[in-house]
């Protein structure tokens, strides 16, 4: 029987590759973000292949995100692969400057959102005892880089929050992991910077991990046989050997 998998964030980058990569292998699709133009294009391209569901919520509003998740009909009920891909990084700052919306932002979204979604998964897979969690982490949520307290807390937390799930799901043989990529060339910059033009210069000089290099990633981890779970990946695209160290041309 085909699988069934729930994407946070699948308007954009890592989520939307990752709802792309997931129909080629005939995976049923629950897309979920805010934007619902973009989820309908996504889902007019792929529901020739696969059934395709949408779900439009804010991650950060714990009431709409378990009335959106408790509103999937039947034939989409059944989770059993959960991306938690929704989030991003607001601002690089110094913690002296830093903007306390922007932090609000990383903790609600990166970190209690992904939470609230899988509050709202987790039970049909305990019930059935069987499922996948995939957290997207961070090369930020292993090592804290100038500027980036805020976001590295929030991605250190997304990891202590996969073992802890890992631990506790144990019992029911439910698989969780994290994949940790470094730097992605998506709309992850445009958002940190506020659309500002230094966006336009972080992917410049190298070529950086595109979101097709980590949708392949995921979808290897969702792929092994039943007794084998991928924990944790780091990965980085070869120009990046750590959070700080990018070999760029000038
Ligand atoms: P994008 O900005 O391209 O995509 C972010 C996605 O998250 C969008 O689909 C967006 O959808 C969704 N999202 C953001 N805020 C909310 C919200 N409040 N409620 C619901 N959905 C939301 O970035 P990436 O694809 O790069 O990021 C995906 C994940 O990968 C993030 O967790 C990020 O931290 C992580 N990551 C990214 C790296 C990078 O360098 N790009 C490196 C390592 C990790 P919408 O706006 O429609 O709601
Ligand atoms: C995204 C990668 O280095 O901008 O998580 O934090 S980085």
């Amino acid at each position: 029987m085909k699988k069934t998998a729930l994407i946070t964030g699948a308007t954009s980058g890592i989520g939307r590759a990752t709802a792309y990569e997931f129909a080629k292998h005939g995976i049923n699709l629950v897309l979920c973000g805010r934007r619902q133009e973009r989820l309908n294009t996504i889902q007019e391209a792929l529901s020739d292949i696969v059934n395709v569901h949408t779900l439009n919520f804010d991650v950060r509003d714990k009431a709409e995100t378990l009335k959106a998740i408790a509103s999937l009909p039947q034939e989409f009920k059944q989770i059993d692969i959960l991306i938690n891909n929704a989030g991003n990084a607001h601002g690089l700052d110094p913690i002296q400057n830093g903007d306390l919306d922007d932090w609000d932002a990383m903790i609600d979204i990166n970190v209690k959102g992904l939470l609230y979604v899988s509050k709202a998964i987790i039970p049909g897979m305990t019930e059935r005892q069987s499922g996948q969690i995939i957290n997207i982490g961070s090369s930020a949520g292993k090592e804290v880089y100038p500027n980036g307290n805020v976001y590295c807390g929030s991605k250190h937390a997304v990891l202590a929050i996969t073992e802890g799930m890992r631990i506790d799901l144990n019992p029911f043989e439910i698989k969780v992991g994290a994949i940790n990529p470094g730097l992605v060339e998506t709309e992850f910059s445009e958002v940190r910077f506020k659309g500002d033009a230094i966006a336009n210069n972080v992917y410049k000089g190298y070529k950086a991990l595109q979101a097709e290099d980590v949708a392949e990633v995921i979808y290897f981890a969702v792929s092994r046989p039943a007794h084998v779970n991928i924990a944790d990946v780091l990965m980085f695209c070869t120009a990046q050997a750590n959070s700080t160290i990018v070999k760029k041309s000038n």
